[in-house]
């Protein structure tokens, strides 16, 4: 049997799923790209220890100045010495200069794409974009418990109508792309679509009665329609 050489890091969950954005981001690639891999679950409170005792290196520093040590990572073994890597946009990177699509069409960041990906990425991935929406996402990004953010009556109500208008205004934007296709290049993964996905995917799971509920309650069904287009590349072996 041919052994598995990529090792994909990803947080272990009470669900059946994996629950973080940003190890979504690189499912969705792995699964696009059709390569194999082997998903190694991994406990939160256990991240850092992991992640030390592999050589992955840490994505920021904590207020305090110690390195702090996310997932998803990346243990490459095709290559001597392995491609190690952690951070999801440089392991989309990675993966796309190593296993490029012959159909250049098929790229999921292609060189030209990359100042409006990184765009993209500062106005919805990042803490205080649409990432920011889910009353639940927040914690894991500012390290805050859920119960000391969240927001409560008419404040949770403007909260949600606020991120209602953002993913409008996403809908709108998608719908001056003439062809067809649901996601934001058409039918195939972009780096945007990674992002917004992951996000979409987490919300989905984590809040499945009030975050999703809402989310494919906008746009008239957009999102919905984006989240089938996505299932294709939705699984988790
Ligand atoms: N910049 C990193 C951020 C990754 C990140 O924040 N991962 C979260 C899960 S979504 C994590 O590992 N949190 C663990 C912790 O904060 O202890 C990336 O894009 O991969």
């Amino acid at each position: 049997m041919a052994v598995t050489k990529i090792i994909f890091l990803d947080i272990l969950t009470v669900l059946p799923v994996p629950t973080s954005p940003n190890t979504w981001k690189v499912r969705l690639t792995l699964n696009y790209k059709e390569l194999t891999y082997r998903t190694k679950w991994v406990e939160t409170t256990d991240i850092e220890s992991v992640c030390k005792s592999l050589g992955i290196p840490p994505t920021s520093m904590l207020p305090d100045g110690t390195p702090k040590y996310t997932l998803p990572a990346l243990i490459d073994n095709t290559f001597t010495p392995p491609a190690v890597l952690s951070d999801s946009n440089p392991i989309i990177e990675y993966l796309e200069r190593t296993y490029p699509d012959p159909d250049s069409s098929r790229a999921v960041c292609p060189p030209a794409s990359c100042a409006l990906h990184a765009i993209f990425e500062y106005h919805v991935a990042q803490p205080h974009g649409i990432a920011s929406t889910s009353v639940n996402v927040p914690k894991r990004h500012l390290g805050k418990k859920l119960e000391d953010i969240e927001l409560k009556g008419k404040d949770r109500e403007e909260h949600w109508n606020k991120i209602e208008r953002a993913f409008d205004l996403l809908a709108t934007s998608m719908r001056a792309r003439s062809g067809p296709g649901e996601l934001f290049t058409g039918s195939n993964l972009s780096l945007a679509d990674c992002t917004l996905g992951g996000l979409l995917l987490a919300l989905r799971y984590d809040s499945p009665d009030e975050a999703w509920m809402k989310v494919s309650s906008w746009s008239n069904g957009k999102w919905i329609r984006y989240m089938a287009a996505l299932s294709k590349w939705t699984a988790v072996e």
